[in-house]
């Protein structure tokens, strides 16, 4: 396994739309198990293909959850989820606002609404097929992570406005840490 480089903004690759695989292949596990271990690495909650530079329809969320009870941060239960062309087949007409990130966007966060609830359709790990109904935060992290797939970042949810301050303030954090 290998912890990948992630590209950020404004590398033109996270505009571009990713092409669907045909297979799950073990070359395609290969990429899903470095995805993962860059993503946990992050650190961060969920990672899409392009982030590293693969415009293939591939991404892979663990939410990484405290169990029920639980305080301790180290006690956080990994739990990968993998989604090769993944389909969203309904959206609820009820909207959830959650202040979201992205490691394309390093340290920045907005307040972005979306779907309550999606229909959604992929193929795992394993090429299994899946459609289920998703929920909670998990609906909204699989929305982010599609949105990358069609060369959207969640920051082109907000205005002009709001998202030229997010960029100035990104650059200004950038020339901070040079
Ligand atoms: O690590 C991440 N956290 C996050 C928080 C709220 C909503 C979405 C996300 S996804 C993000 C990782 C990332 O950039 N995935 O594309
Ligand atoms: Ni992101």
């Amino acid at each position: 396994m290998a912890i990948l480089p992630i590209v950020e903004t404004p590398d033109p690759r996270l505009k571009q739309v990713s092409q669907p695989v045909d297979a799950v292949t073990d070359e395609l596990r290969r990429l899903m198990d470095d995805m993962l271990e860059t993503m946990y690495a992050a650190p961060g909650i969920g990672l899409a293909a392009i982030q590293v530079g693969e415009p293939v329809r591939v991404l892979v969320i663990d939410l990484q959850e405290l169990p029920e009870g639980e305080e301790d941060e180290d006690k956080r239960v990994r739990a990968p989820l993998y989604f090769v062309n993944p389909e969203i087949l309904e959206r609820s007409q009820e909207m959830t606002t959650y202040n979201e990130g992205c490691l394309s966007v390093p340290e920045q966060y907005a307040e972005i609404d979306r779907p309550s609830v999606i229909r959604a359709r992929w193929l795992d790990y394993d090429g299994n097929a899946h459609e289920q109904e998703i929920d909670g935060f998990l609906a909204t992290v699989l929305q982010h992570e599609m949105d990358h797939l069609e060369g959207i970042l969640f920051i082109d949810h907000l205005s002009k406005l709001k998202r030229d301050m997010v960029l100035k303030k990104l650059t200004k954090m950038r020339k901070l840490a040079a």
